[in-house]
């Protein structure tokens, strides 16, 4: 039997000021930095140990991966960063407040935005500031794949290739792998490893900063996942995730 550990960052800047944030590069708060660390804490205490890591090139999960290694005395394990775990891109609507946009457009359709699997957010103009082609980062990378929006399907269809040629290798060859990233790219993850429907991937909210252990057979198919922590807290977290597109009141 296989182990992997999928962990979304700990809360970041624009998670406690409830703004999509997609490609955008921004931190931790200090409650994201204490996630971590007891996420890191947690799998000490359960006896996890890691012999590669994979992350995003965004700093909020990178900082997340660095603070769990840090824990468990393993910083000094190989990581490998790609664009193909970043978040889902949130289109036009990066940066703005996920209650506002609620507010004027109606909460079944932030929804669709914030959880459908096929429906895009609106798209940014290739001259906004936040179109990422400028950014030494992705200065390797075929301009179409640089996106402008994405849907939930946009991203497994870039992070898949990904999975298979590198990720799914390691852990055939025994490896014991980490996967820190993001909510939506981590949704993408789950959705193929469970062979969830485009429909009830809707109902898929990842908490920040908790452990998600899936035991995979020798196929790497799922024999069974469980967040490690106390269960109580963990289906809070969920619903806190679920309900930062809905007006309050
Ligand atoms: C959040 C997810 O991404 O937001 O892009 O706003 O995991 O990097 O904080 P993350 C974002 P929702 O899809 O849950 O609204």
């Amino acid at each position: 039997m296989k182990k992997i550990v999928l962990l979304r960052h700990g809360e970041s800047t624009w998670n406690q000021e409830n703004r999509f944030t997609g490609w955008t590069d921004v931190d931790l708060t200090p409650t994201g930095i204490q996630e971590a660390q007891s996420a890191g804490q947690l799998l000490r205490e359960h006896g996890f140990t890691f012999d590669i890591a994979y992350t995003s090139v965004l700093k909020r999960a990178i900082r997340t991966l660095w603070i769990v290694l840090d824990e468990m005395d393993q910083m000094w394990i190989p990581i490998e960063h790609t664009w193909r775990l970043n978040e889902r891109h949130y289109g036009a609507l990066q940066g703005l407040n996920k209650i506002e946009i609620a507010t004027q457009y109606g909460d079944e359709q932030v929804l669709i935005w914030r959880r459908s699997y096929d429906v895009r957010p609106p798209a940014l103009n290739i001259d906004d500031q936040r179109y990422a082609g400028a950014d030494p980062r992705y200065k390797d990378l075929a301009r179409n794949d640089i996106p402008l929006t994405e849907c939930l399907k946009d991203t497994v269809t870039r992070f898949l290739p990904y999975w298979n040629t590198t990720i799914a290798p390691q852990i055939q060859t025994g490896k014991s792998v980490i996967i820190a990233a993001h909510g939506n790219s981590l949704r993408a993850l789950v959705k193929y490893l469970d062979n969830v429907s485009d429909n009830d991937i809707l109902n898929c909210n990842i908490p920040t900063g908790i452990p998600l252990v899936y035991e995979l057979d020798d196929n790497l198919k799922p024999i069974r996942n469980y967040y490690l922590g106390n269960p109580a807290a963990i289906h809070e977290a969920m619903k806190i995730v679920a309900n930062q597109g809905k007006p309050v009141g």
